[in-house]
């Protein structure tokens, strides 16, 4: 771990555990981060103050100023090399999200890959932050719109995807134009520190401003200076819907702009004419995968009852051959959940359910024993509920899957919509009409719809993000973009008269 952390240059040659987070005066109180596959102390975070943290504005502003005036595609072409240098550090980093995090090795290099493919669209959209043009109803007139940098970005990030959410605002952001403060969650400092030493050796190559990438560390009280900051044009938050309300009503009190990316009640139906060689698998990895804990997580199964015994069965058994253990292990398919509060409410989230009268078919479990000292392994376990049951409209972070039944499609797609999230939503079906149906305006009210693939795992290409309490806020891909700058519709008049709009006459 030791070779890890110093190749990816995290720690400071005076102190074996700590870290300073920027050149930035004085830091204190100590952020500990603890690895969720073995239990160990990895390294000690300073926690920014308050006088970092005027520091980081008073630089952030300065670099806006500057950063500005530099022309998009060649803010791209930085951008452009900020990719090749996560590709150098692909590897290595991609450990360090699966050890901080405990997601398995495949999905901490995934989520560096999502990384690589942000920051090629980035450069790409750098040439194209196209405005419209329009006719002007009075002659000789010209109207056009163009996009401007908004200013300073926070980023409020969250630990299940701890690199790659960053990225998608901080690439996009860039290429705007814009500067970028990120507030990692306290959970995963670590990696958070990895991805600003990537990125500084790039901006010091090529001789830019201290304060276009800064970073800050602590729990929620520096998030609250960040959110309270009329400084901060734009906070992009992605967390719970319990954060994102009140991150947004302090950022709207402000009249500032908030991006939220909040919980997710993700829902996958499977129809009577469903594919089950490729439902099955869906299932089973949007459920399990990152250990429940994606905000695109498969939580809800809604089963045709034609083949619901059937799903059930081949659920249990493909369950029951899953693999749980060290994520850094290959062979294994699950690691644990972040920490002992996320054992907790995944244990009384099963409670719950029993208390409602539903049945847990595959019952959790909290392994112990060799390799499970962590506390954090956990069996992920299957219920069956009735669709309005209180637990089954929560989003709990952990691997519990709810099966429910249904009769008709409305039915399903009532089920489905009937929660108060409404980020991403799935149906299985070879038959053209449900799918149709599902993707209609009487279908899905989620951000993310899909026919015969999960709920998770979408690519950076498509805009990210969902409706009612997962917050309204689109990331990533299609044009996302325009959130991270301001619109500016010109008119320029070059005749020699002053026809005013809609044939008022003014004559003096
Ligand atoms: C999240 O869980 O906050 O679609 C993001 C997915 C990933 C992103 C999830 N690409 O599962």
């Amino acid at each position: 771990m030791q070779e890890l952390l110093s190749s990816l240059n995290i720690l400071s040659q005076n102190n074996g555990t700590s870290t300073g987070l920027n050149s930035w005066g004085e830091t204190s109180n100590l952020l500990e981060s603890y690895s969720p596959v073995d239990g160990k102390l990895i390294a000690k975070v300073s926690q920014t103050t308050l006088d970092d943290y005027l520091k980081v504005i008073a630089t952030a502003s300065e670099a806006f100023k500057y950063w500005r005036n530099v022309p998009a595609p060649r803010r791209g072409e930085i951008v452009r090399q900020m990719a090749e240098a996560f590709r150098e550090h692909k590897s290595a980093l991609g450990q360090l999200v699966s050890y901080e995090m405990g997601k398995s090795l495949q999905e901490g290099l995934g989520e560096v890959q999502e990384i690589i493919d942000i920051c090629d669209f980035a450069v790409g959209l750098s040439r194209q932050l196209y405005g419209l043009s329009m006719h002007s109803e009075r002659p000789a007139h010209r109207m056009y719109e163009q996009w401007h940098p908004l200013g300073i970005v926070g980023i409020i990030s969250a630990f299940n995807f701890p690199v790659a959410v960053w990225s998608w605002n901080a690439m996009l952001a860039w290429v705007c134009g814009d500067v970028c403060i990120w507030k990692p969650s306290e959970k995963t400092p670590l990696t958070a520190i990895a991805c600003q030493n990537i990125i500084q050796k790039v901006l010091k190559n090529n001789n830019l401003p201290e304060g276009l990438s800064c970073l800050i560390s602590g729990d929620y009280k520096v998030g609250e200076w960040l959110v309270g900051d009329k400084k901060i044009a734009l906070i992009s938050a992605t967390g719970s819907t319990r954060m994102g309300k009140a991150v947004g009503e302090k950022v709207a009190s402000r009249m500032g702009r908030s991006l939220l990316e909040l919980g997710g009640n993700n829902a996958i139906i499977i129809s009577e004419h469903a594919d089950l060689n490729i439902a099955i698998p869906a299932v089973v990895f949007g459920a399990v995968g990152t250990a429940g804990q994606r905000c695109t997580s498969t939580r809800r199964l809604i089963v045709h009852e034609a083949v619901y015994e059937n799903v059930k069965e081949k659920l249990v058994k493909a369950y029951g051959q899953l693999k749980i253990g060290n994520p850094l292990d290959e062979q294994n398919h699950v690691g644990p959940v972040i920490d002992k509060k996320a054992v907790i409410a995944y244990v009384s989230a099963a409670h719950e359910v029993r208390e409602e009268g539903g049945t847990m078919l595959i019952p959790e479990k909290i392994l112990e024993g060799k390799a499970f000292e962590s506390g954090c392994y956990v069996n992920p376990c299957i219920a069956e509920v009735n669709a309005d049951f209180k637990i089954v409209k929560q989003e709990t972070f952990a691997p519990i899957l709810y099966l429910m039944k249904y009769k008709t499609l409305d039915e399903a797609i009532e089920i489905q919509n009937n929660v108060p999230q409404g980020l991403s939503s799935a149906i299985f079906t070879l038959n053209l009409r449900e799918a149709e149906q599902f993707l209609s305006a009487q279908g899905s009210d989620c951000g993310i719809a899909n026919v015969n693939i999960g709920t998770s795992g979408a690519e950076i290409g498509g805009a990210f993000g969902g409706e009612k309490e997962t917050g309204g806020g689109r990331e990533s891909g299609s044009d996302a973009w325009k959130s991270y700058m301001r619109r500016q519709t010109n008119t320029i008049n070059y005749g020699s008269q002053l026809p005013l709009a809609q044939g008022i006459k003014f004559d003096i």
